[in-house]
This record gives structure tokens, C-alpha cells and sequence, in this order.
């Protein structure tokens, strides 16, 4: 088949990407069918059409049309027909869907939460991470909500794992469940398929399917800096993971919120008209509890990151935050 021609040693076809978990090779199949069904259908029916458009074209005035009022036989055929392949397209994707609809016991529980606009992946032991990193060869459960504690972060969000064939809305006040069991270490891209605002397209992240035996190890160096990397540089990595460059520059331009240029030591003036000069514990407490404190001139629309961020990482933004000081 043309399409086994053009696939790559990983599974990926002209039409879709690599194959990374159960559900591919499930889904796959069934798109290929599909597909060709299509195909099939197109070419007959155009064919058809044309041949009869050419053989049955009126060649000279006064040429009357058949009498031909209809064929019993060919109307029930192209009734039938069509309808078995319809049958065979539910009965299929209905057992993929049922397969989607139920995750098998033992899975890893992951929460994920959406905001406006980044990922926040929290695994079992508390360990919270901006990508998803996952064992190879073991289902995984993601709980997913959108955090609604600002004024903009009620949206409705959508995870997309092109790669593992999976999406799912991603809504505000309520849980939606997916499960998946990567089946190819290495890393794909996590998308919001939904667009949700200014941001949207920071919302890209990267998946890392790691074997088994490395997982914990992974987890936990989620908390430090990678080798070779200074606190504020590590700090520069997580400030634009974590979205915050869709509402804060850090050259001087005025986004959404204020910028981080030359923020550290300045005095800031805040709506209830209290003023704060901007030492390591404001920069601390405006992550934390973004509302307790609006500077003139902007909105209360930061979505608080309490939670979200290990104290390491939370450390590393502050010291990153104080490198782009005047
Ligand atoms: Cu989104």
C-alpha cells in the first residue's frame, strides 16, 4: 500500500505523525480505512459521472432523453452498500472510543492544569512540572481542569498529543479524564488545540517518554538547575515555560502586565495607593498571590502560581528576575 511505502521506521505517514502509543495503532488503521474509503468512493463516483456526462450528452437538436424511469436493484445497492461500510466505520470507532472512555487500573495519576497561559503537570509525590514526562510502557491517567482564579484564566483550554493520538477539552469548575500508554521513548510536542488568547501559542510543550528506571530520576531533577546553567539562566528557561513572557517583556515593552526590566529594587505604586519597593519578597508574593497587590495602570489578571511551582524553581525566576535589574 502507497501509505506503507511512505512511512517512516517510526510509524509516521505522509497523513499523520509518528505512532508513540497503544492508541496509534488502534486509531491508525481505522484513519487508513477511512481514507481509502474515500478514495475509492471519489474515484468511482466521479468516474462514473464523467463517463456518463460525455457518453450521455445530448449531440444533436430533437435527441430525446431515455424513457428510463429507474432500476429497483441499483437503488437498493447503493443504499446497501454504503451502509455496511458506515456500520464497519461505527463499529470500529466505537471500540476505540470505549478504549479511550476507560483507563485500565494501575495507572500514574498526573492533575493537569491549563491556565492562561502554560501547563502545570503535579505527579503523585508532589512534584509539579511545566512538561509532561512520562514512563514508557505504563498507562498514564490525566485528571485536567483550567484554572479559573483570575479574572481571564475561566477559558476553556484543549490538550493535544498528536503523537499519542489524543485530545481532550480542557474546561473551567469541572474534570475531564484521558489515559495513554507511550509506547516510543523520546520526545513529542504537547499542543492547546483550543485557542484560548493572547498566549495560546505558548502553550506548546514538550512530552518526554523516558524509560521506566529513569523516571524518578527525572522527576526529581526537576528541581535544580540543569548542568551548566546558572540560577538566573535556569531562572530565564522557566520564566519563558511557564508563559510568562505572553504577559511580561523584559525589555522595557509594556504587555499585559508590567516588565521585568529594571523591576527588581524599583519602587512600585499599587492601586490602593500603597507604594513597595520590589525586593525578593514582592517579587515572591506577586507569583504566589498575583491580586494582593495591582500596580497602577494594570489589570488584576495574573492567575496565582502557588502550587505550581517547586520553591527551587520559584527561586531560580526570582534570581533571574533580579539579573534583569538596572
Ligand atoms: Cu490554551
Amino acid at each position: 500500500m502507497i501509505n506503507t511505502l511512505l512511512a517512516n521506521a517510526n510509524g509516521a505517514t505522509f497523513w499523520l505523525p509518528v505512532q508513540a502509543s497503544t492508541f496509534a495503532e488502534v486509531h491508525d488503521p481505522l484513519f487508513y480505512f477511512i481514507y481509502w474509503v474515500c478514495v475509492v468512493s471519489f474515484v468511482v463516483v466521479v468516474g462514473v459521472m464523467a463517463y456518463f456526462g460525455v457518453k450521455y450528452k445530448r449531440k444533436q437538436e430533437g435527441e430525446r432523453t431515455s424513457g428510463n424511469r429507474g432500476n429497483f436493484a441499483l437503488e437498493v445497492g447503493w443504499i446497501a452498500v454504503p451502509s455496511v461500510f458506515l456500520l464497519i466505520i461505527f463499529w470500529w470507532g466505537f471500540q476505540g472510543f470505549v478504549m479511550y472512555q476507560t483507563p485500565p487500573a494501575n495507572t500514574l495519576n498526573v492533575r493537569v492544569t491549563a491556565d492562561t497561559w502554560s501547563w502545570s503537570f503535579r505527579y503523585p509525590d508532589g512534584t509539579v512540572s511545566s512538561e509532561l514526562i512520562v514512563p514508557v510502557d505504563q498507562p498514564v491517567r490525566l485528571t485536567m481542569t483550567s484554572e479559573s482564579g483570575s479574572a481571564q484564566g475561566a477559558v476553556i483550554h484543549s490538550l493535544f498529543i498528536p503523537a499519542f493520538r489524543l485530545k481532550r477539552d480542557v474546561l473551567p469548575d469541572r474534570y475531564t479524564v484521558l489515559w495513554f500508554e507511550a509506547t516510543r521513548e523520546g520526545t513529542y510536542t504537547l499542543f492547546c488545540t483550543e485557542y484560548c488568547g493572547t498566549g495560546h501559542s505558548e502553550m506548546n510543550v514538550p512530552v518526554h517518554v523516558v524509560p521506566s528506571d529513569e523516571f524518578a530520576e527525572r522527576l526529581a531533577a526537576l528541581d535544580s538547575a540543569p548542568d551548566g546553567m546558572t540560577t538566573a539562566e535556569w531562572g530565564q528557561q522557566l520564566f519563558a515555560q511557564q508563559g510568562c513572557t505572553a504577559c511580561h517583556s523584559v525589555d522595557g515593552s509594556r504587555l499585559i502586565g508590567p516588565t521585568m526590566q529594571g523591576l527588581y529594587g524599583s519602587t512600585r505604586e499599587f492601586t490602593d495607593g500603597s507604594t513597595r519597593v520590589a525586593d525578593e519578597n514582592y517579587l515572591r508574593e506577586s507569583i504566589l498571590e498575583p491580586s494582593a497587590l495591582i500596580n497602577v495602570g494594570y489589570q488584576n489578571v495574573m492567575p496565582s502560581y502557588a502550587g505550581r511551582l517547586t520553591d527551587g524553581r520559584l527561586d531560580a525566576i526570582i534570581a533571574y528576575i533580579e539579573s534583569l535589574a538596572d
